[in-house]
């Protein structure tokens, strides 16, 4: 089914309606919504991209690279990419650094989220999934990008948990951005065979794949425009996938994720913290693994 560009208004919330009844009857309903201006640039999304430009500024300083960078401005690609050209591990390397940052962890803390996840989950016990990953895309790295898979095996946490997906810039056209399955979490955790058993490749994104992996390309699915400073909330079960850069060369994305320490199932599995934390999913959960 052609990938489709999501233009309506329903799931799509302004400031004054981001904690409304209808936006938690379409999250339950359709396990996704649009919040517009959920976060302040300036207040929220440039201390990420100064702390980030901290980076590159001494990556580029190590290896000589000619370029003066305002620290204080939001993200030089530019620089970031030459980077890359010049040494394509120590670009990684600011990769890797940016799940440290001050900015992004504050930001995961914002009573904002914390409340934005209260109501979603309908809990006031909030499970603040304490990773948090900065995507960086790159034209040409398609290998990185992820096939469709639902968060909750990698993260675990509850079933009801959320992820808020948020650009550092306009993701916008079909740029880069996601692909959704809507009502796909109502199907629950299903079925994934181990690619790559305990990661040893050391690609997270290919550690498990989904059994019905082939047939999910038939399903309706679309991709909408997220600003810098809108958040798209999803659930944990909601089948996504990334999609390529068309044109433009970079993206960089936040994903916070938050679950529900009420939840029954939750309790009982002893709250694991999900694959990164060493909670392979197969261990935890070998009742939705078939070639365990
Ligand atoms: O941003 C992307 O391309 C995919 C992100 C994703 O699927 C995830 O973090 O679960």
């Amino acid at each position: 089914m052609p990938l489709s560009h999501y233009q309506n208004l329903q799931g799509v919330y302004s400031k004054d309606s981001h904690f409304s009844e209808s936006c938690l009857e379409h999250y339950l309903q359709e396990g996704w919504v649009l919040l517009k201006d959920f976060y302040n640039f300036e207040e929220d999304l440039l201390p990420i991209h100064k702390n980030v430009n901290q980076l590159i500024k001494l990556k580029s300083e190590e290896l000589n690279l000619p370029f003066d960078i305002d620290v204080d401005d939001r993200i030089n690609n530019e620089v970031f990419l030459k980077i890359c050209e010049k040494d394509r591990a120590k670009a990684g390397e600011i990769y890797r650094a940016t799940r440290h940052l001050a900015a992004t962890h504050k930001l995961l803390q914002k009573e904002e989220n914390i409340r934005l996840a209260q109501f979603l989950m309908s809990t006031n016990n909030v499970n603040v999934i304490p990773y948090v990953p900065l995507r960086i895309d790159i034209k040409g790295e398609e290998k990185y990008l992820f096939d469709w898979h639902q968060d909750f095996p990698y993260t675990q946490g509850s079933t009801d948990g959320i992820v808020s997906w948020a650009p550092l810039f306009d993701v916008i056209n079909g740029e880069g951005g996601i692909k959704l399955i809507p009502r796909s979490h109502h199907c629950g955790i299903l079925p994934v065979k181990v690619a790559d058993k305990k990661n040893a490749n050391a690609n997270g994104a290919h550690t498990i794949r989904l059994v019905e992996l082939d047939s999910l390309e038939d399903e309706e699915a679309f991709t909408i425009d997220v600003n810098a400073g809108d958040v798209l909330v999803f659930s944990t079960l909601l089948l996504h996938k990334s999609i390529p850069l068309p044109t433009q060369k970079i993206r960089w994305t936040t994903q916070l994720r938050y679950a529900n320490f009420d939840q029954k199932e939750a309790v009982m599995k002893g709250w694991p913290g999900g694959m990164i934390e060493g909670n392979w999913f197969e261990d935890i959960y070998p009742e939705y693994v078939v070639n365990n």
